[in-house]
């Protein structure tokens, strides 16, 4: 069986465990923080989520994670047959990587210790995110899913990059960066509606006041440290 490494609170973890539900791969969760030695193991970059095959190797870095998944578990399929279509879906994923989850990222340092964001970074942050908007509005049909009939990786990826974007990004911004993508609400709406998405998110907010007693410990560790 698989085994899924990380923690609840975050988003990338998230997104490998809505794939594995929703291709209904039996895994069993492991719950592991990151600066941890447990997890250096695991992932010498130090980060979840990591994935445990039945074989015994370790896979990191969610994207890749997910094509294991598809190509290990072709049933109940997420990637498209066609080659083109299906990079196009993998486009969308990188590029929600790329120009939406990492700038939005850029945020968090300042969010969680409650420090000012420069001018600067703001307007860095802004240009890449519109990089993003501008690629997602070409990329995506929203007819009903990001691709049209057919439910994808695209689909999933991409919802929780947005609650990265969400939380970080149209907060310090003021900019409601996915509201200039016309389609991606009611998507996103449809896409909260799910069982799985649900169940995810239960569980997130089970595991967030754990995640921010480390946070918060590790940020009083590195201040004392100064
Ligand atoms: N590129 C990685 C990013 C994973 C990532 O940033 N994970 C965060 C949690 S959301 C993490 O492990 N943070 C712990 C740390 O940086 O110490 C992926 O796609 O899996």
């Amino acid at each position: 069986m698989i085994t899924l490494h990380g923690f609840a609170a975050s988003n990338y973890y998230n997104l490998v465990k809505h794939v594995l539900l929703y291709k209904q791969v039996p895994f069993e969760e492991h719950l592991v923080y990151g600066g941890s030695e447990e997890l250096m193991a695991l992932n010498p970059a130090g980060k979840v989520p990591v994935i445990t095959t039945p074989e015994g190797h370790n896979i990191s870095e969610s994207s890749v994670i997910c094509d294991f998944i598809e190509q290990t578990y072709p049933s109940i399929a997420l990637y498209p047959e066609d080659a083109t279509e299906r990079a196009v879906v993998k486009q969308i994923m990188k590029v929600a990587e790329l120009y939406l989850e990492l700038p939005s990222r850029r945020f968090i340092p300042y969010a969680l210790s409650g420090t000012d964001i420069p001018d600067s970074v703001k307007n860095e942050v802004r240009q890449v995110l519109n990089r993003g908007v501008m690629a997602l509005r070409h990329l995506c049909k929203f007819s009903p899913w990001l691709r049209g009939e057919q439910f994808t990786m695209a689909d999933i990826y991409v919802y929780y990059v947005n609650t990265i974007v969400n939380s970080f990004a149209t907060k310090q911004l003021d900019w409601d960066v996915l509201a200039d993508i016309p389609g991606m609400k009611q998507w996103e709406e449809a896409m909260r509606q799910s069982d799985i998405t649900q169940a995810v998110e239960d569980a997130r907010q089970a595991n967030l006041p754990e995640f921010m007693q480390k946070v918060t410990a590790q940020i009083q560790a590195a201040h004392a440290s100064k």
